[in-house]
């Protein structure tokens, strides 16, 4: 099994957590985004989007870090990837709240077009309504995550780790770029700590660590 990743990305450092954690055998094949090797015509034949993660099991090829974390789960029997019909729905759910809402606004709205100039609106005007908009939405959805999905105290979806909060910490990490706070909610600030805590954070973000210090050494893009 092949997974094509980059350390630094978002969608595939939950992947290397998982694996990290996990006994099963594959190989790490480093596409560099900054390098542009996503959007090379062997990496695009694989994966059309030229994105990262893609997962080359065999003949069989699958795109999307949320399904490819599924499909890890069940492919090695994983408890993170619980087999009940209604535990693995909240699985399921969790994961889609993340990828659907919460980075909608929080990364592509807040965090990305203070870092990357192509996520900028051209109308400066157009950039800061959309900005304060992102913004006010990205709050409601973390007080969510904060009340809802971790107010009980332990994981996302109770008291397990499942691959949900593999995918929900390094969505959540990205508010390390522009120095998002967020102390105001303790679950996730607890629930993050926890995650940090585990070694196989330790073992999968190096270059995340290093991209991170690198950024904040750059001025930062108002809106
Ligand atoms: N919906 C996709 C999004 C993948 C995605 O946006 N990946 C980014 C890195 S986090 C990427 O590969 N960008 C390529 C580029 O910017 O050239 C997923 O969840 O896997």
């Amino acid at each position: 099994m092949k997974i094509h990743l980059d350390p630094i990305s978002t969608t595939s450092r939950p992947l290397l957590l998982f694996l990290a954690e996990h006994d099963a055998a594959h190989e790490i094949v480093t596409v560099d985004i900054v390098q542009g090797d996503t959007k090379r015509p062997e990496y695009t034949a694989l994966n059309p989007n030229q994105c990262v993660p893609t997962l080359e099991d065999g003949d069989f090829i699958l795109t999307e870090g949320s399904a490819i974390l599924k499909y890890l789960g069940e492919k090695t029997g994983s408890r993170t990837y619980p087999g009940g019909l209604r535990a693995r729905a909240r699985v399921n759910e969790a994961m889609d709240w993340f990828n659907t809402g919460l980075y909608r606004d929080l990364g592509y709205g807040v965090v990305y077009p203070q870092i990357l100039p192509h996520y900028r609106f051209t109308n400066p005007v157009t950039q800061t309504d959309v900005r304060r908009r992102s913004e006010d939405w990205a709050a409601g959805r973390l007080a969510i995550l904060d009340r809802h999905w971790l107010g009980g105290g332990g994981f996302l979806c109770g008291p397990e780790l499942t691959i949900a909060d593999y995918l929900g910490s390094c969505y959540i990490a990205i508010t390390e770029f522009v120095g998002f706070d967020i102390s105001p909610y303790p679950n996730i600030t607890r629930w993050m700590s926890t995650m940090k805590a585990r070694p196989s954070w330790a073992q999968t973000h190096g270059p995340w660590n290093a991209l991170v210090a690198a950024v904040h050494t750059q001025p930062r893009q108002t809106a």
